[in-house]
């Protein structure tokens, strides 16, 4: 059995901030020739993150119908393991109840991976606390089913797992708790680090834990990786129970990313921060917009460009 798997789709109606606007039709085209590697594999499982933003009135009906259909086109049944952007509080049953990959379900074109499926295949959605306890119920069903080989078999989850010594300090769960809680036996593919860790685990020849992660299928943000990294998906044999990364033709990050925008942006940053080292003498709150800028007006430097950042920054601070 062969599975194609991807993870963190984050589709979106408008471009995040570091994005060109080609983000969303970007993302349908990446999907669309991922489905062209669908045709040589039993199912396609994506680890969780279909949708950007967790505000369910914020993703138009519009970019739903285009999951539905361009999730029908894989040609092959469509799992989801739900990440923490497909709910909304981390809150598992808000998903059916009012969120897009909700109705995306309802609608047929996918079907939640949450324990064993058909496949053979174990689900770990999103966890609203990453503790032992939560982690070892999540796999109790793991640990019992796994049968006679667990080489052959796949995990999928959206899991904040990070190879050891490269955790984030606020949010991770040790990779080795998570392989004890499997009975240090199979294969984990998961999504929510967008940072790409490709193979790696605590294995031999024979047994143990393989984990996998080849980044988030988006480039929603201007990181260092996004500019250098391969997009891809990649595809789970359980003959040989290895992951083979399977690159796509992304387009180049300079065409992607708005580059040039950044730098721009940490110029004006570095100008507001003066900005406001101008204006820590005076207390904002008791003060109007109109003498905030007539104290600026005294500084030294203060110029017509100042002037309207100031005046911008003002009108923003008081709603107008
Ligand atoms: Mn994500």
């Amino acid at each position: 059995m062969k599975v194609l798997l991807l993870g963190d789709l984050h589709l979106s109606d408008k471009a995040p901030s570091g994005c060109t606007d080609s983000y969303t039709d970007d993302l349908f085209t990446l999907l669309a020739e991922a489905a062209m590697f669908a045709v040589h594999c039993d199912c396609v499982v994506i680890a969780g993150d279909v949708f950007h933003l967790k505000a369910p009135i914020r993703t138009s009906h519009r970019l739903v119908l285009r999951t539905i259909e361009a999730f029908r086109a894989f040609g092959k049944p469509v799992y989801v393991v739900p990440g923490n952007h497909d709910i909304q509080h981390d809150r598992m049953d808000s998903l059916l109840a009012q969120q897009p990959l909700g109705v995306v379900v309802e609608s047929g074109a996918a079907r939640l991976l949450e324990g064993w499926c058909e496949f053979g295949i174990y689900g770990v959605p999103w966890l609203q606390h990453w503790t032992d306890e939560a982690v070892s119920t999540a796999l109790d069903e793991y640990r019992q089913g796994f049968g006679a080989d667990p080489r052959q078999t796949l995990i999928v989850t959206h899991a904040p797992l990070y190879p050891e010594g490269q955790e984030l300090k606020w949010e991770h769960y040790p990779a080795r708790a998570f392989a004890d809680a499997m009975g240090m036996a199979g294969n984990v593919f998961y999504g929510h680090v967008h940072e790409p860790h490709g193979t790696w685990g605590f294995y031999d020849e024979k047994s143990g834990v393989a984990f996998c992660n080849n980044g988030a299928l988006s480039r929603g943000s201007l990181h260092e990786y996004n500019r250098e990294r391969q997009v891809g998906v990649t595809i789970w044999d359980s003959e040989t129970s290895k992951f083979e990364f399977v690159p796509l033709s992304a387009r180049p990050a300079s065409e992607a990313l708005r580059l040039a925008e950044h730098t721009e942006r940490k110029a004006s940053e570095r100008r507001l921060d003066e900005f406001l080292s101008g204006v820590a003498a005076v207390n904002l709150a008791a003060v109007s917009a109109g003498s905030v800028l007539e104290h600026l007006k005294s500084q030294d430097g203060w110029g017509p460009e100042e002037q309207a950042l100031a005046e911008e920054l003002l009108a923003a601070a008081h709603g107008s």
